[in-house]
């Protein structure tokens, strides 16, 4: 049973990239909120149903957990939080926050296909994805962690290549690197808890989830 105690639980990225269009859609699905005191959570006025917000990072775990009933997060970040216990599922996809992982390398780098990384080291902040990747085609390659800046990694001798979210290409290109591979095509997604919420609940959760499916036909 949920832990919300009598209110529905969103999920939504505190401050960042999905932030705003995270927030819009759910005042166009009908919810009304009053900023209060507490920045973590805020209260709709019109349904008992409260957002918190955090770190795009704690969403899926918080979903998976039954902590909150809907979350709010891009197919990136779920894919890599994913683990062997019960996962978030995704009820639908939201279009925006598109972005794609991508396997790029500067011109230095003979590049012939994924097979070129065999034995070198790549930067990202998605290793479980990579790896998956590089398995799947029987490459052999060193994965170094990197929070952020994976961009400056080649010009550092931190690693060879990287795998990093791609939407303009404009940072690559500020670094003098070239995207190879697509690794994960990614937007942010509406996703559920595997946790049912308590029985009084689970019909507002079910309009919630419509009115957001409505919301988002509509823009097409
Ligand atoms: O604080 P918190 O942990 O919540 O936020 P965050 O810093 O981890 O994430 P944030 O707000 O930067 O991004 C949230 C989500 O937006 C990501 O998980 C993606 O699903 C999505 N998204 C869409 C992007 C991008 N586009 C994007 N371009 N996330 C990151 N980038 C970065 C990329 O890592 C690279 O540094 O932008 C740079 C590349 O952009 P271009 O335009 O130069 O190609
Ligand atoms: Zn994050």
């Amino acid at each position: 049973m949920s832990t919300a105690q009598g209110r529905l639980r969103i999920a939504v990225q505190k401050s960042g990239r999905l932030a705003d269009r995270s927030l819009d859609l759910i005042r166009d699905a009908g919810l009304k909120w009053v900023k209060g005191h507490n920045d973590l959570l805020y209260r709709v006025e019109n349904y008992p149903i409260d957002l918190l917000r955090v770190r795009d990072d704690d969403i899926p775990t918080f979903v998976a957990d039954g902590v909150c009933d809907l979350g709010i997060v891009g197919e990136n970040v779920l894919e890599e939080g994913r683990n062997g216990g019960p996962n978030a599922s995704v009820v639908m996809p939201l279009g925006f926050g598109r972005c794609t992982l991508k396997i790029a390398t500067p011109p230095t780098l003979a590049y012939d296909g994924p097979a070129s990384l065999d034995g070198l080291r790549i930067a990202t902040s998605y290793p479980k994805i990579l790896r998956r990747f590089l398995d799947e085609r029987g490459v052999k390659a060193d994965i170094v962690v990197m929070r952020g800046a994976v961009e400056v990694a080649p010009r550092l001798k931190l690693a060879a290549a990287i795998c990093d979210l791609v939407s303009t290409g404009a940072t690559l290109e500020a670094n003098g690197l070239g995207a190879k591979e697509t690794v994960l095509e990614s937007q942010a997604v509406l996703i559920q808890s595997p946790v049912a919420p308590e029985p009084g609940l689970q019909h507002l959760l079910d309009s919630v989830i419509e009115r957001m499916s409505g919301v988002v036909s509509s823009q097409g």
